[in-house]
């Protein structure tokens, strides 16, 4: 009998920016003075630094290779999921599987060690998860294991020390009461924003890892309800559609239009250190802005933003809008240097000594971008 024994990871993301009407509770004005001081801390130096510029550079070579393959199609996914879980995964692969996961996600071995990346992701996920009422950040893993199967404790350790892993002892002969035991969880831990993660188990799965990420945040210049109206949409050239539209007019943001790229930036802050950008590509730019949407395009545009010039008055409509992306990343992954994980030469014997365990199809980092 050949039986071929599963490892599932699963991924889910999900990020909610509210409309500035909430409340979340207490005044909700700043974060504990212990949690500030760990912010601040993240700043020089701190292990987290260390592996932000690979984590940035595989969300932007993962998103150029998903834009060019599905043009035209909203694009949702997050990118530290994906880089967490994998490198979780890594403490248990043996040493040639894990060099090919390592650089996939872009480190460059010869200059950070192993340790340094496992040490920027504890720091890191430490950071995000401090408690803070003005942001709702939460990112976590578990693992789900089969007793019926011996895991080493090295990797189980490894992954409680580096990424408080939550584990699971499980009975995958039950996949339906396993299904429910890994939505729960994951809807506990993300205030129930994600459910169902799970749809369906196969039977030969004998561990499934899951990361999710949650994040809630409000803008530091809320936008007013009452001004919401309905407005034209335009998704492309041949659809328009009728969304609520926030308006703002009286609010300073920061706002450039680009001298040498057919594209504006519009950056809006949360409360809580948090920032986001949105690129307007010009009336049918989209496909060359993506050709230079690199890092160090995001810096360039970054430091430009904190120019005063930049800092005006604007006529801001906003939609209201949601989206979600699903990805198989087995399929994926292996164009972007992962090239045998997925397939009988992937060696993951640090997970478990006795018997040869593989990845399937992984199922979707699953995400949702909920409101305006
Ligand atoms: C990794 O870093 C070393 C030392 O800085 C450098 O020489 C090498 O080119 C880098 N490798 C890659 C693939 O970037
Ligand atoms: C767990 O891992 C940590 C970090 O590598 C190590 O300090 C500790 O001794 C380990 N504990 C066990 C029981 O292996
Ligand atoms: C690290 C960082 O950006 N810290 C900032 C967080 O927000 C406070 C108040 O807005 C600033 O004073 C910090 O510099």
């Amino acid at each position: 009998m050949h039986l071929i024994n599963c490892l599932l990871l699963l991924l889910a993301g999900l990020l909610a920016l509210s409309h500035g009407q909430l409340t979340f509770g207490h005044d909700g004005d700043s974060c504990t003075s212990s949690s500030q001081q760990q912010i601040l801390e993240a700043d020089e130096g701190s292990p987290s630094l260390k592996i932000t510029p690979a984590n940035a550079d595989f969300a932007f070579r993962f998103y150029y290779l998903i834009a060019s393959e599905t043009p035209g199609k909203n694009i949702f996914f997050s990118p530290l999921s994906i880089s967490a879980a994998y490198t979780m995964l890594s403490l248990g692969a043996g040493s040639y599987s894990r060099t090919q996961i390592l650089e996939g996600l872009g480190f460059n071995l010869t200059e950070l060690s192993e340790s340094d990346i496992h040490r920027g992701f504890q720091h890191l996920l430490h950071t995000l998860n401090l408690p803070c009422h003005r942001l709702e950040a939460r990112m976590g893993s578990a693992l789900f294991l089969s007793h019926s199967l011996k895991f080493l404790e090295k990797f189980l350790n490894d992954t409680r020390t580096f990424y408080e892993a939550k584990l699971f002892d499980t009975n995958f002969y039950d996949s339906l009461g396993t299904m429910k035991l890994i939505n729960y969880h994951v809807k506990k831990e993300t205030q129930g924003k994600i459910v169902n993660l799970v749809g369906e188990l196969n039977r030969d799965v004998m561990m499934v890892l899951v990361n999710y990420i949650y994040f809630k945040g409000r803008w530091e210049k809320p936008f007013s309800s009452s001004r919401t109206i309905t407005r034209n949409f335009y998704v492309d050239e041949h659809t328009t559609v009728r969304v609520p539209m926030m308006l703002q007019d009286q609010e300073y943001h920061w706002y450039l239009r680009d001298q040498h790229l057919p594209c504006s930036v519009l950056r809006m802050d949360y409360k809580g250190n948090a920032t986001a950008f949105f690129i307007l590509p010009n009336q049918g730019k989209m496909r060359e802005i993506e050709e230079v949407l690199t890092p160090e395009m995001l810096m360039r545009w970054n430091n430009l933003l904190q120019k005063r010039i930049f800092y005006k008055k604007l006529k801001l409509y906003f939609p209201k809008f949601s989206i979600s992306g699903s990805y198989v990343l087995d399929q994926i992954l292996p164009r972007l240097g992962f090239t045998d994980l997925f397939s009988q030469r992937a060696d993951l014997s640090g997970i478990s000594k006795q018997q040869k365990l593989q990845l399937p199809t992984v199922k979707f980092p699953q995400g949702h971008l909920a409101r305006g």
